[in-house]
């Protein structure tokens, strides 16, 4: 297949609402550049994108795909995304990667949620937007109405270039103001008749022409004098306005099409050739190290490794785009992240589950490749000596979690390989094997991806699965001060075991001055700290200890010992076997035996008077705190507010942004374990939010009790 220089190629992401119609236009897009004979269709199951079973089956798409089209010598690629939320990660890689996105609205709904969610994604990566005004051959089609939402909710620099002339089930033709001519289309739509714009329309398509060239000429000063001077600009220095004005994100252009007809494609393409930014032109890439890398084909060689899918017959198809240099088959080149060398091997121009081979690509284009070793997505191949990483894509953090386990325990293993798998190519689903839970954990963004993930364990896998309830990762700490002291004595024959500790614990507060003194029960201690350390648990939070020995009543030497059977007890906390944080330990006294002290005997001594201390000294169970940032519709705000009281959530703040009202937070993990659900059925799908961790608080007196009943209840089962 040929090769592409930079100037040549454009890269496009589909985005927007599911079923806006994203899927039937990259067909098309495939189609008029000659990749296709024919152009398949949702219906039949036989589109380029939709390849994969899980996609007929739901008759959408799950994963992104790439293909590619040609038009007038101009490579276009095109990422496809699927527009459903819960397969963000999928629209998050496809914009990030583009340089600019296509944002599909169907025109019968105006802009819906996906719609926005998109285009917030097309915000953060600062990347330019076209608007495509589709199913404009619906009876319910309001092109107006799309424009006006478009610009309320997404940006008020939407400018149309082209608009329906008949709208609805007759539709067949628009008006394009760049050109000033109406097309067309005959039944079959593909190439449409170019006329000169009818009498009756010829005032309206004027005074959009004039709003048009007022917009492209904000974005550049020198055309700003030359439009105030002619009070126009010809039809170049619009074009120049235009790019500038995309670029800039100062402009956000609406195309028209009908894509079941295949209306609007063709003029479409003309766009993205004449008027989208090739992949030179765009700001320079950054580094882990924060460093700018220009796009250019005489570079050091480098890929960005941005998509995954594992394809029958040939494993892994790794998707890259070329971040500078040229690339031959048969290059060798570092990965930086593990310092491996990996051959490229072959190189293929991607249609959906097609390929072309290609013998060299140049930096700017989208390809992919097979048999790499040790390479994964968010990973750069850089030529020997560069050493560079560019940064990987930030997905968003999961909003959902269940357990799942085999039914039958001979599948762990292969379960275990399948989820990486699942993982590798949609890297939103996130999997964790929890320790402390017993339980293997699957995060993802949503019920309906959770359920994808097992269709695919059931129906692609054959591995036969169940979700179970998540645990809650609880954290137990305490909240005064106990002693407690414990001798361990054992005179069985042979040698015997003794040791003898007395400590005091109380609560670990970040900056606290050390333990000099302390007054339990009426008793008054005072200690004196040799030693501290200072141990940072990987579950979170602290334990300290202090070494205050006075006169050798307990060797140095047995406090590591002491240590140890301490952090048996934090690991399995004496309320409910949770993990225990935050806690300081003075050893202030015991006794040693010269013959029978040994290591094991104060390591019991150590964990028995922790346990007993624990006890007495107010012990708290502790719960994760999550901050969520809820994106709420206004008409929705009560119904929200309402449900997030009754998930003991405490309100941070409210803010609002274009029709949306933000609210900001804190709710316990066990109350949103499921929220991404119940949020969706409460806003009829329109609000969203974001989770992340905050921290550990203690859950109420009454839901401590049920959790430590719960625990012995659990305990004498096992029993
Ligand atoms: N009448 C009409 N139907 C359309 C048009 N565009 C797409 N469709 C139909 O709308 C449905 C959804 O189209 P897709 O192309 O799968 O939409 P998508 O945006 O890719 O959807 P997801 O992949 O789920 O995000 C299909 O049945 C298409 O045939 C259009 O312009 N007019
Ligand atoms: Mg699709």
């Amino acid at each position: 297949m040929k090769v592409y220089n930079t100037g040549d190629v454009r890269n496009i992401a589909l985005a927007g609402n599911a079923g806006s119609g994203k899927t039937t236009l990259a067909e098309n897009i495939a189609f008029e550049g000659g990749k296709i004979q024919r152009r398949g269709t949702i219906d039949s199951k036989s589109t380029l994108s939709d390849y994969r079973p899980v996609e007929h089956e739901q008759a959408g798409s799950v994963y992104s795909s790439v293909l590619n089209s040609e038009w007038d010598g101009v490579k276009i690629n095109i990422l496809d995304a699927p527009g459903a939320l819960d397969f963000i990660g999928s629209a998050v890689s496809s914009i990030a990667v583009a340089d600019t996105t296509l944002l599909v609205l169907n025109t019968q709904n105006g802009v819906e949620v996906g719609s926005e969610i998109h285009w917030r994604l097309t915000e953060k990566f600062n990347k330019p937007v076209v608007i495509i005004a589709n199913h404009l051959d619906h009876d319910k089609t309001n092109f107006e109405k799309t424009i006006d939402q478009a610009r309320e909710k997404l940006s008020n620099h939407v400018a149309i270039i082209q608009y329906p002339v008949n709208q609805g089930p007759e539709f067949n033709s628009i008006i394009d103001l760049i050109t000033g001519k109406m097309y067309k289309w005959k039944n079959d739509g593909t190439n449409p008749e170019v006329v000169d714009i009818p009498a009756e329309e010829a005032d309206k398509a004027k005074e959009l022409r004039m709003q048009l060239i007022e917009t492209a000429a904000e974005n550049d000063e020198v055309l700003m004098e030359t439009f105030f001077e002619n009070e126009t600009l010809t039809e170049d220095e619009m074009r120049e306005g235009i790019l500038k004005g995309i670029l800039s994100r100062g402009m956000f252009p609406v195309l028209c099409t009908a894509a079941k007809n295949n209306m609007g494609t063709r003029r479409l393409m003309d766009f993205v050739k004449n008027a989208l930014p090739a992949p030179d032109t765009m700001p320079a890439a950054l580094t882990t190290d924060d460093k700018e890398v220009k796009l250019d084909a005489k570079g050091p060689k480098s890929l960005f490794f941005f998509k995954t899918s594992v394809e029958e017959h040939l494993g892994e198809v790794l998707y890259f785009k070329v971040m500078s240099g040229e690339i031959n088959e048969s290059d060798d080149m570092i990965n930086s992240s593990t310092q491996n060398k990996e051959r490229i091997s072959q190189i293929f121009a991607v249609n959906g589950k097609n390929r072309d081979n290609l013998s060299k690509i140049v930096a700017g284009d989208i390809g992919a490749t097979v048999k790499l070793k040790n390479t994964s997505n968010g990973d750069t191949l850089s030529e020997k000596g560069t050493d560079l990483k560019f940064k990987d894509i930030e997905y968003p953090n999961p909003k959902y979690r269940k357990a799942i386990k085999a039914l039958s325990e001979s599948d762990d293993e292969k379960l275990g390989e399948y989820l990486h798998r699942l993982h590798d190519e949609d890297p939103t689903y996130i999997l964790e094997y929890s320790k402390e839970l017993k339980q293997l954990i699957i995060h993802g963004q949503g019920d309906h991806h959770l359920n994808t993930l097992k269709w695919h364990l059931d129906n692609i896998f054959s591995v036969q699965t169940e979700f179970i309830a998540p645990k809650i990762p609880y954290r137990e700490t305490i909240t005064k001060a106990a002693q407690s002291d414990y001798r361990h004595k054992k005179q069985s024959g042979g040698a015997g075991q003794f040791g003898e500790v007395h400590m005091i614990i109380e609560p670990h507060e970040e900056g606290k001055a050390k333990p000099s003194s302390f007054k339990i029960g009426g008793k008054e201690y005072t200690v004196t700290v040799r030693d501290e350390d200072v141990i940072d648990l990987i579950w979170g939070g602290k334990l300290v200890f202090y070494n205050c020995i006075v006169g050798g009543v307990i060797d140095k030497n047995y406090m590591p010992a002491i240590i140890k059977g301490l952090m048996e007890k934090m690991e399995n906390g004496p309320l409910t076997g949770s993990y225990a944080r935050d806690i300081r330990v003075s050893v202030y006294d015991g006794k040693m035996h010269d013959v029978d002290s040994n290591e094991i005997s104060f390591k019991i001594a150590g964990s028995k008077a922790f346990s007993d201390a624990f006890k007495q000294a107010g012990a708290k169970i502790l719960e994760p705190i999550y901050n969520l940032e809820v994106m709420v519709p206004s008409e929705s705000m009560g119904d929200v507010m309402s449900d997030l009281q009754g998930r003991r959530a405490i309100i941070q703040g409210m803010s609002s942004a274009k029709g949306f009202e933000v609210i900001n937070t804190k709710v316990p993990l066990a109350e949103i374990s499921k929220y991404a659900t119940a949020l969706s059925s409460i806003s009829g799908g329109r609000a969203t939010f974001e989770m992340e961790f905050d921290e550990y608080a203690p859950v109420p007196g009454d839901l401590q009790n049920d959790l430590i009943k719960a625990h012995e209840a659990e305990q004498e089962d096992d029993d």
